[in-house]
Order: C-alpha cells, then sequence, then structure tokens
C-alpha cells in the first residue's frame, strides 16, 4: 500500500485533534494508517524574495512539510484570488468578486511552487490528494514536472452552475487543469453535476457509461463524497465534563426560557444577516415568543483582511443592537452575539442545551455544524434543524426543517413550527437524521475517496 501525500492550504495539527475540526482529525487517521506526508501553508509570512526553507515536523510515521509564503504572495494567491475571485464565485456572490489579474498570476504562481517543492518529497507509490480551492492548479502542474501517481482533488465548497462559473475570467484554464485529476470529488450530487454541466456545454464533453466523462482527450472520473463526522464522538463531547458544565451553565441561566443556536464563522455565504432577521420577523409574527426564547450566534471572525468579511461583521453588531433595544427586558435579551471561538466541548454542549439548531447559509459546500448539531443532541429530548436548501448537508439530512434562507418569513416560520413541535416528532426526525450521519465516519469518508481514487487511476485516464 502506497503512502498518502494530502495537499491542503492549512496542515495539522497531528497531536490535539479535539481542538480541531473534523476534517483534520480525518486525514490524520489515515495519514496514520498509511503513513505519509501532509504538505501545505505554514501559516508564515517570510521576507519578500527570500526562499523559504521547507519546515518540517515527524510525528510517527507521518511528516508535516510546510513552506511560508510572501507577503505579495499571501495578498495575491490568499487574499486574492482564492478569497476574492474563487470564494464569492463558488458561492453564487459574483457583486463581491474582484477579479484582478494580479490575483490570477499570484495564484498560478503559488499553485506552482507548491507543485515544485511537493515534487522531491514524492515516492514512487504516492497516493497524492489534493484539498480544496486554494490548489486547483496544482494537478496539472505536477502533471507538466512528469509525476504519473495518482492524484485526486476534492472540493469543499459548492461548484456553481456554468451560468455563474462563466463569469469568472479564466473559468476555461482553470476547469482544464482540473481535468488532471484522476478523480475529483465534490460534497453533493447537485456541485458534481453542476461540472458535468459544464464540460459538456463548454467543452463538449461526452458521458462514458462508467459515469465518467470523455473530455478533450481525456477521461475524466468525478463524484459526490459527502464529508462525514465522527458522530459519536462529537455525542461524546456533549456529555464528557467541559460539554455537561456549559449545557448547566446555559440551562441555569435559561431557566425554563428556549434557547436557539447558530455556529459559524463570519463569511457572508453564512446567511447571517437574514438569520438575524428572521429571528426579529419571530418576535414580531409570534409575539408569544417574546420572553421565553432567545437566541445565540457564535461567530468567531474570519479573513477580516477581506472588506466584505468586517463589514459582515459590522452589521451583525448593529442588527444585533437594534433587535435587542427593540424587544429586549429587564429579565430578557433576545440575541446573544458572541465573536470568540469556543472549544468544541463547550460548544457540544451549547448544541445539546438548544431546542433550534440555526443553519441557514446562502450556500455552503456541506456545513458540518448541521452534523455536529444533531450528533450533540439528547436522545430522549432531542431539538430541531432548521436547515438551509443550499447547504450540501441538506441532501442527507431530510428530516430537518428545510428552508429558504432568502425568505426571512420562510424562516421565522419553521422557528416557529420548531418551538411547537411534540417531543415525539421531534424524536422520530432526530432518530433518521442520527442514523444518517453515523452511517459515514470522517476516516470513512477519506477511505471512500482514496479507494475511487486508486480504482479511477488503475482504470483509465
Ligand atoms: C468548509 C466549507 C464544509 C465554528 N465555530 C467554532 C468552531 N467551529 C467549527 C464548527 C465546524 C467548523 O468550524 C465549520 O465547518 P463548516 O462546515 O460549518 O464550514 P466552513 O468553515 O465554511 O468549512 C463547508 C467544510 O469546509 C468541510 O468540508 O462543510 O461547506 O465551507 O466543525 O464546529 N469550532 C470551535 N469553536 C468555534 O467557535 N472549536
Amino acid at each position: 500500500m502506497g503512502r498518502l501525500v494530502v495537499v491542503s492550504n492549512r496542515v495539522g495539527p497531528l497531536q490535539d485533534t479535539g481542538r480541531a475540526g473534523g476534517l483534520a482529525v480525518a486525514l490524520v487517521d489515515v495519514l496514520r494508517e498509511r503513513g505519509g506526508v501532509w504538505f501545505g501553508w505554514s501559516g508564515k509570512i517570510s521576507e519578500e524574495g527570500t526562499f523559504s526553507p521547507l519546515r518540517e515536523q515527524s510525528s510517527g510515521n507521518v511528516r508535516v512539510a510546510t513552506i511560508d509564503l510572501s507577503e505579495t504572495d499571501y495578498n495575491e494567491y490568499y487574499a486574492g484570488y482564492a478569497n476574492r475571485c474563487l470564494w464569492p464565485t463558488m458561492h453564487y456572490r459574483l457583486d463581491l468578486t474582484d477579479f484582478d489579474r494580479k490575483f490570477d498570476e499570484g495564484y498560478r504562481r503559488v499553485n506552482e511552487r507548491f507543485a515544485a517543492r511537493l515534487k522531491p518529497l514524492l515516492e514512487p507509490d504516492d497516493i497524492i490528494w489534493v484539498h480544496d480551492y486554494h490548489f486547483m492548479l496544482l494537478g496539472a502542474q505536477l502533471r507538466a514536472m512528469g509525476v504519473e501517481n495518482p492524484i485526486g482533488f476534492f472540493l469543499h465548497i459548492p461548484f456553481p452552475v456554468p451560468e455563474v462559473l462563466t463569469a469568472l475570467p479564466n473559468h476555461a484554464g482553470l476547469v482544464r487543469s482540473l481535468l488532471a485529476y484522476d478523480l475529483i470529488g465534490f460534497q453533493s450530487t447537485r456541485d458534481a453535476s453542476a461540472l458535468r454541466r459544464y464540460l459538456v456545454e463548454e467543452a463538449g464533453a461526452d458521458e462514458t457509461s462508467d459515469g465518467a466523462m470523455h473530455v478533450l482527450g481525456r477521461k475524466v472520473h468525478l463524484d459526490a463524497f459527502p464529508i462525514g463526522i465522527d458522530a459519536e464522538t462529537f455525542a461524546g463531547y456533549a456529555v464528557s465534563g467541559e460539554g455537561q458544565r456549559n449545557f448547566r451553565r446555559l440551562k441555569t441561566l435559561l431557566n425554563g426560557q428556549i434557547q436557539m443556536i447558530g455556529v459559524d464563522r463570519i463569511d457572508y455565504s453564512k446567511g447571517l444577516p437574514e438569520r438575524f432577521r428572521a429571528v426579529e420577523r419571530l418576535f414580531e409574527d409570534y409575539p408569544e415568543n417574546r420572553g421565553r426564547v432567545s437566541f445565540m450566534q457564535v461567530a468567531p471572525p474570519s479573513r477580516s483582511e477581506v472588506r466584505a468579511y468586517s463589514d459582515i461583521q459590522r452589521t451583525l453588531e448593529g442588527l444585533t443592537g437594534r433587535i435587542n433595544g427593540k424587544f429586549s427586558d429587564i429579565d430578557w435579551t433576545p440575541i446573544s452575539f458572541l465573536t470568540q471561538s469556543l472549544p468544541r466541548r463547550a460548544l457540544a454542549g451549547i448544541y445539546r442545551a438548544s431546542l433550534i439548531g440555526l443553519v441557514t447559509p446562502l450556500r455552503d459546500g456541506m456545513n458540518l455544524v448541521a452534523k455536529e448539531y444533531v450528533a450533540a443532541q439528547d436522545p430522549e429530548d432531542p431539538g430541531v434543524l432548521v436547515l438551509s436548501r443550499f447547504a450540501g448537508a441538506a441532501e442527507e439530512l431530510r428530516e430537518a426543517l428545510i428552508v429558504n434562507p432568502y425568505s426571512i418569513d420562510a424562516i421565522a416560520e419553521a422557528l416557529q413550527t420548531g418551538i411547537r413541535m411534540p417531543q415525539d416528532e421531534r424524536k422520530e426526525r432526530w432518530e433518521r437524521l442520527y442514523g444518517r450521519i453515523t452511517k459515514t465516519t470522517a476516516a470513512s469518508w477519506s477511505r471512500t475517496f482514496i479507494e475511487r481514487l486508486t480504482d479511477a487511476a488503475e482504470h483509465g485516464r
């Protein structure tokens, strides 16, 4: 069995995965199983024009290797192309794009540099798995350098329909580079179909009988691999010491009142202003909830160097102030807005103490919070998940209350339905949801992808 080489913008941690997200845990497990290398950005900015040393750290059979970025690289590749061109386009926000050709050049340059620095680390039997929108060109660049190993790509964020993707100035080059991968993985069938449609409409592709595509002289395998979480581990967090402590803390404070919870990085894709307005609408349209129901949003800031991100935090602060000003009473505050990151075990306890989980992104590749909320519930008295139809998770989590996240009325109505839902129905829905999220674990997701990649590389390019 060949080693696994994972490439992603941010790497690790190898230890203390209790603080890390699901992805790190999933990858560490398979990396340990096969041995291998995890290659990416160190998170450090080096002086302009200097050659970044390879920073290396090993733990058993797993080696983490990273390089630094210069400030120009960081601005053009990361803050520029990845987060001002690709992220908004892939999330259907063409209004927030900034197609500066310097960004495009920076993206190409950094992808090339990562390919060149990765190549000497490779062994002939390695399987290479590239992650996410930061490295869409890497596979083609490795091929151009003569790398013959199986190379797979998984996109964690949505892949938009051709009508949207074609607004990206170099979409043809970007998609052509993707074709160098032996397997292209998506979060949902919706995303996989969007690439199929693009290949047929823009590149004259034919579908083969095994579901692969013949396009521009290549056979390309693509499919949906919905990412999973370790539901049982997460359920354990909710009843761990720290989980229970936070559960009790909140329950005491609530004193019989109902709690609704949202947890998201601050990002315009997460539908946060719409969600806050829907909470306001709930108190307007269903006044019996005033003084009885409150909403907590945990929202650690991210990418604040990009203007659209700092703007949204200000919008949310404004909305919180306005809604609280309008409805608060001496013993009740409708919205708490926390811009700090909480430990995962504490989060799990808070999910469990909340009758409603609000996951209403305008677009999301998957959305792991939806799965974590379900995992953390008390089986005897579970809460209700209100989930956007535009999250990849909605393809699987069909027993959630599925909403249109653009419709403030629809969200408010779903909240009211959730608040009033009888315990029997809550249990019935939750049991189905829990059944679905325990089918795939983080590690089984990785294994499935790697198996399919090995297969695809063997059965023709
Ligand atoms: C991308 C795609 C896809 C959040 N706040 C805190 C905290 N979190 C954790 C959550 C969850 C993770 O961060 C967020 O994952 P999501 O899936 O919800 O969203 P993105 O960050 O946008 O992730 C997404 C994902 O990749 C995986 O493929 O699902 O669609 O956009 O695990 O719990 N964790 C801690 N404190 C917080 O305050 N500890």
